[in-house]
């Protein structure tokens, strides 16, 4: 017989930003907890998506947690956007700081998690052997954990490096003297492709959908501004709880319409919001996201933008963006479209010239045959769903979390899931994750399931799972959301329609205030659209 496998009140899958902020609050609640990790150490996205140039686009000074005052007045951040290896320092010290790794088991996938109905317990098995039981099971896994690589026919054939953006290797990768296809252009490949060409001997970028980016505007963090939000950050913070992403208060939405502005102020306008940056941009008009023409008029300025940065016209013609903006996620870049003046980078649109294989030494397309010795994908990921469905998540009466997810991700306020008692998913599809900033986000999900099992206990409840009524409904809600925003109308990774074969259903939820505020009246209503027993 098997040793039984140790109980705990909780077990968290993944040890990224949720994973350890979710550790952090269950021992506060006198909870033991244990952490499944398939990593090395922690980090999460920050831990596997160190490829070059991997930086945030949410400001250092927002994309941190803000739980602890003394922890968010003692950490200094170096740049106005953070780099990968600055993220992962903070949430080593974050670590540290807390004393949490000797909760962690590193280097242990969880494989399947199982409902026990008798004991109304979860048992959860890992790749590595290892088993535990838990009355409740945290899935902090990410919303885009699981990498996506394309079938590429021949790609087993290659002999040079295969390398994906999102499982880079630990030890970094020498470029240099080499030949580098770089196959995607969304936010990875055009934070990565500039820092590879900087140093590789030639890069291929290969791209199917031109994307609209908008320069990141990083710098240097100033310190006067560091200190004067941290001399208010309570405040500071709570102002972008009230914004329609929870980020960008010190820099306001214009809440007009693109259309009620003449064109000189119109592109004055977005001028302005152009040099504050990135995703800001997006703030230069209420409408932009919502009002099809307000966004083309957005569009046009950025195509124009765009245009004037590339020297070869037909270069310059491939990598003109269409369709509406932001309906992709957004990139924010730093010399991304400059990079392309270079003379040793090189453009194919895989539209006009299709990848028809790879070979031992490069790839074929219809035009011919472009040797490379490193392929980097930057394809992007099976998001908010793929890791929850990669884990073998079996409910009450056999039910599979997978079966119930084949026409979309079923769920309530993408915390909960109908038939699948006390697991909780942290930013799971439904709640506003990836619309959002991430870390904010997080901490409210973390904190609405700790007091969630803290109001269990105290009432001497055993289970909570989500009534199938409102998941119907809450479903049913995000997508008529989003139906009022331009968001449906492209093919994204917020559709699933980046991974074949997904069901096309649009995931996060639109709207950070609102949706905070249901969750809020949902506990206070002791839980109104859950089964409690
Ligand atoms: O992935 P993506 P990502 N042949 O899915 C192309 C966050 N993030 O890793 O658009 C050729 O956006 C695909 O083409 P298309 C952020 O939320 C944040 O870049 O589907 N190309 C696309 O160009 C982001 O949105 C940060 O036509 C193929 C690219 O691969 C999310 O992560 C940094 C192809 C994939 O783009 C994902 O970003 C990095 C094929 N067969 C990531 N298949 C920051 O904070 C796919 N593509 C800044």
């Amino acid at each position: 017989m098997p040793p039984s496998p140790a109980h705990h009140d909780l077990i968290i899958i993944g040890a990224g930003f949720a994973g350890m902020y979710m550790l952090i609050r269950a021992r506060e609640m006198g909870l033991s907890a244990a952490v499944f990790e398939k990593g090395g150490d922690v980090g999460g996205t920050w831990y596997w998506n160190a490829y070059p140039g991997a930086r945030c686009d949410i400001e250092s000074l927002e994309y941190s947690y803000q739980f602890s005052e003394e922890l968010q007045q003692e950490w200094d951040w170096s740049e106005r956007y953070a780099t990968q290896p600055e993220i992962l320092a903070y949430l080593n010290h974050v670590a540290d700081r807390f004393d949490l790794r000797r909760d962690i088991r590193f280097g242990t996938r969880v494989t399947s998690a199982r409902f026990e109905e008798a004991e109304a317990r979860w048992l959860v098995e890992s790749d590595d052997g290892k088993r535990g039981t838990a009355d409740f099971l945290v899935a902090a896994t990410g919303c885009l954990s699981v990498p996506y690589t394309p079938a590429i026919p021949g790609l087993e054939s290659f002999r040079g490096k295969v390398l994906h953006t999102g499982e880079w290797p630990r030890a970094g990768v020498d470029f240099r003297g080499l030949r580098v296809a770089v196959i995607g252009t969304g936010s990875s490949g055009i934070q990565s492709a500039p820092i590879i060409a900087a140093e590789a001997e030639h890069v291929t970028v290969f791209q199917r959908t031109p994307a609209y980016s908008v320069p990141a505007q990083n710098r240097p963090m100033d310190p006067e501004q560091q200190a004067g939000i941290k001399a208010r950050y309570a405040e500071f913070r709570e102002a972008n709880r009230l914004q329609i992403a929870g980020f960008g208060s010190d820099c306001p939405m214009n809440e007009g319409s693109a259309l009620d502005d003449n064109p000189e102020i119109r592109r004055a306008t977005f001028e302005r919001y152009w040099e504050e940056g990135g995703l800001l941009f997006l703030r230069a008009y209420a409408d932009l996201l919502l009002n099809p023409e307000a966004n083309a008029e957005a569009a046009a300025f950025v195509r124009e933008k765009i245009a004037e940065k590339i020297r070869d016209p037909e270069t310059a013609r491939k990598l003109t963006p269409y369709g509406y903006l932001a309906c992709k996620r957004l990139c924010a870049d730093s010399g991304y479209f400059e990079m392309f003046n270079r003379d040793n980078v090189a453009l194919v649109d895989v539209n006009e010239t299709p990848m028809e294989e790879m070979t031992e030494t490069g790839i074929r397309t219809s035009e011919g045959e472009i040797p490379v010795d490193a392929v980097v994908f930057a394809t992007g990921f099976d998001a908010m769903t793929g890791a929850l469905e990669r884990i073998d998540i079996e409910g009450r009466d056999g039910l599979r979390l997978r079966d119930k997810w084949k026409d979309g991700p079923l769920n309530y306020l993408g915390l909960e899931v109908a038939g699948f008692p006390n697991l909780f998913t942290v930013t799971g599809p439904g709640s506003p994750s990836v619309l959002s900033n991430m870390v904010p986000s997080i901490e409210q999900h973390v904190d609405w399931i700790s007091d969630c099992i803290g109001w269990l206990r105290a009432n001497g409840k055993r289970s909570i799972e989500a009534d199938p009524g409102a998941e119907l409904a809450w479903v049913a809600q995000v997508n008529a959301i989003a139906d009022l925003s331009i968001y449906t109308h492209c093919n994204s990774w917020y559709l699933g329609s980046n991974v074949p074969g997904k069901p096309r259903v649009f995931s996060p939820c639109l709207g950070v205030p609102d949706y905070n505020a249901r969750c809020a009246e949902v506990a206070a209503a002791g839980y109104e659209g859950f089964i409690v027993r």
